[in-house]
């Protein structure tokens, strides 16, 4: 059964790819330009969706050199890469752990810049721009960056496209609140935060197959996590109902 779920999700993911065409043109601009985007951050201003700067450093090209276990990328470089991340698809988990964190309604390691970015970067979306210094500093098994260790990105972490096919899956066999924004006949515009109209749902109907199927509930498992976002683990806020 939960193959099958897994095989319908990652073709219903395939689906949203080619159907969201900022998030394919992000992957094929990635993919023509390869590293040039370095060339183009030299004037070192705020440039969206250029890609990470200031990654002069050779830490960044072997993160497994010992000198390399204090280095630190600045806050300020890992936010303007969460901030170019964040800009394109608004609505990845990552994001919207980020904005907890920021709010202070989210607090703990897990809640580190880097943690963050991991996030985003480890299995999420890993080709995107703005992850070319996590994937080079963090991103392989022999990194000694403690930067990229202490916290590292979240055990199990859900995936963006796994939480709206379970979204999509748990509003066809019931209505909820947030499958009028988050459903099967809603588009990303509407849905600027799936992991919150799933966890409100697993929330409720915490038996519900999609709670275990998408992740959710198995991250949410780990006594860190739930500490470190109580509105995603603990109690998330309502989400209107509009089924009756
Ligand atoms: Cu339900």
């Amino acid at each position: 059964m939960s193959a099958r779920w897994l095989s319908a999700a990652a073709l219903a993911a395939l689906a949203l790819l080619v159907s969201f065409p900022g998030h394919a043109s992000a992957a094929r601009s990635l993919q023509h330009e390869g590293h040039d985007h370095d060339a183009d951050m030299s004037s070192g201003g705020i440039l969206m969706s250029g890609g990470s700067i200031n990654m002069a450093d050779p830490c960044y090209t072997a993160p497994d050199a010992p000198s390399c276990a204090t280095f630190n990328r600045t806050d300020a470089d890992w936010t303007d890469d969460l901030t170019q991340l964040c800009a394109a698809m608004p609505f990845m988990v990552g994001c919207t752990l980020w904005k907890q964190c920021e709010a202070g309604t989210a607090a703990g390691a897990y809640c580190e810049l880097p943690s963050l970015a991991g996030d985003i970067c480890t299995e999420d979306m890993t080709a995107m721009k703005g992850c070319e210094a996590y994937n080079a500093l963090c991103g392989s098994n022999s990194t000694v960056v403690e930067q990229c260790l202490s916290a590292g990105p979240i055990p199990d972490h859900v995936l963006t496209f796994t939480v709206k096919d379970g979204i999509d899956s748990l509003c066809n066999t019931h209505c909820m609140g947030g499958c009028d924004v988050c459903g099967p006949t809603s588009e990303w515009k509407t849905c600027s935060e799936p992991l919150m109209v799933l966890a409100r749902m697993c929330y409720e109907m915490p038996t519900m197959p999609e709670c275990d199927a998408t992740g959710f509930n198995g991250m949410c498992m780990d006594p860190e996590v739930k500490e470190n976002f109580p509105l995603v683990c603990g109690e998330p806020p309502v989400v209107p109902d509009t089924c009756a």
